[in-house]
């Protein structure tokens, strides 16, 4: 029987994360039968509501204001314009509804009140409502909460120790702080980070370490493959591999069961058998639509190519979880 636990030591993870390739995917592919219908993979849309012009300095960042990249900036969309493309994604089979904003901290102004608007929408949806806004206090998590958010995504993106060589604008600290206000708003957790940003290994381990030792594991973390766009610090970096995905999800399922491990940027370049793979290591979600946030992602037709191939089926919204006290219908949108 697999335990659940959050004590554990760096030399676990690590003796798991650098296990042969093949007897780590069958471990991982082994712990996610135990708690997964491994036949089902979540689909999710992303959005971005207000685009680029980001103060902040992430070195993998299209939007940060201070590279000069292919983004077009955009002030914050307005409420029916994102409630149309919520609807969208719904009738094209998305579950998980997730809107990005480039900011560096939510501000207590009508913006805010527009995405408060935008999530309440969206939650009568009956889609998961996610939103990543940057950072929160805590009164902020309770508004969000309040107007029916079910989760929030704040990355940790990398290891405390190798934090500083990608952003100069946060702490570690500051991640960590609301991650912690969502998690007292009893908004569901969604961190996760990004491989290939020059990191070792042991920063690897260091991430699904801290990821794995909060005080309850997020129920969602994606894992992304750096997106290298033009004009950002980072935009040379190579390519990851398919094993070193394979690694960081197969390790992310063994040490955290029960979570939703997203297999999120970076499937524009990977092939059928590289997401196979993914799969077979405990990868349960991915986003569907030509566009993450800003780069692109695969057509809507191939995945649906892929998840005949792979005999795959979307699976349902809230499935662990109490649906949100809401009454669904479809609201007007149009
Ligand atoms: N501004 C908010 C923040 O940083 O928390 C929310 C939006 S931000 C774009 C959300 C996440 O997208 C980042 O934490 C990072 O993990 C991911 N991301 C951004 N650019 C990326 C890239 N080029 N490749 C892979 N992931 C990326
Ligand atoms: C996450 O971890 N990956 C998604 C979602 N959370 C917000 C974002 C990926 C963004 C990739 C770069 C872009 O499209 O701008
Ligand atoms: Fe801004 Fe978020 Fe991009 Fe960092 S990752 S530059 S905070 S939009």
């Amino acid at each position: 029987m697999t335990v659940i636990k959050n004590n554990w030591t760096r030399e676990e993870i690590a003796e798991i994360y650098n296990s042969p390739v093949l007897d780590l995917m069958y471990k991982a592919a082994t712990v996610h039968r135990e708690f997964h219908d491994a036949q089902e993979v979540q689909v999710c849309t992303l959005m971005s509501v207000k685009t680029g012009g980001c103060p902040e300095d992430c070195s993998y960042c299209p939007q940060a204001a201070r590279y000069h990249t292919h983004v077009k900036v955009h002030k914050l969309l307005e409420v029916g314009e994102v409630l149309q493309a919520a609807n969208n994604a719904r009738e094209s089979g998305s579950t998980r509804f997730c809107m990005g904003a480039a900011w560096r901290e939510v501000r207590d102004n009508k913006d805010f009140d527009k995405v408060l608007e935008m999530v309440k929408g969206v939650s009568t949806m009956g889609m998961e409502v996610c939103c990543t806004l940057g950072m929160l206090t805590e009164e902020q998590a309770l508004k969000l909460k309040d107007a029916g958010l079910y989760a929030y995504n704040h990355n940790l993106d990398t290891s405390e120790e190798h934090y500083d060589k990608i952003i100069s604008t946060r702490t570690y600290g500051d991640r960590l702080e609301t991650i912690d206000n969502v998690r007292n708003a009893k908004i569901s957790v969604c961190s996760g980070g990004i491989i290939g940003m020059g990191e070792s290994h042991n920063d690897r381990i260091g991430m699904l370490m801290t990821l794995a030792n909060l005080p309850e594991h997020p129920e969602s973390v994606p894992v992304n493959a750096l997106v290298p766009v033009e004009g950002t610090p980072l935009e040379d970096q190579p390519r990851v591999s398919v094993w070193e995905m394979v690694r960081m999800i197969s390790t992310a399922r063994i040490i955290m069961p029960k979570t939703m491990v997203r297999l999120s940027a970076g499937r524009v370049r990977m092939t059928t058998e590289e997401q196979a793979l993914c799969f077979l290591a405990g990868a349960n979600s991915i986003f569907a639509g030509d566009k993450l946030l800003t780069t692109p992602n695969p057509e809507v037709n191939e995945d649906k190519e892929l998840f005949q191939i792979l005999n795959l089926k979307p699976r349902k919204a809230y499935k662990d979880s109490e649906q949100p006290k809401v009454k669904f219908e479809q609201i007007p949108v149009r």
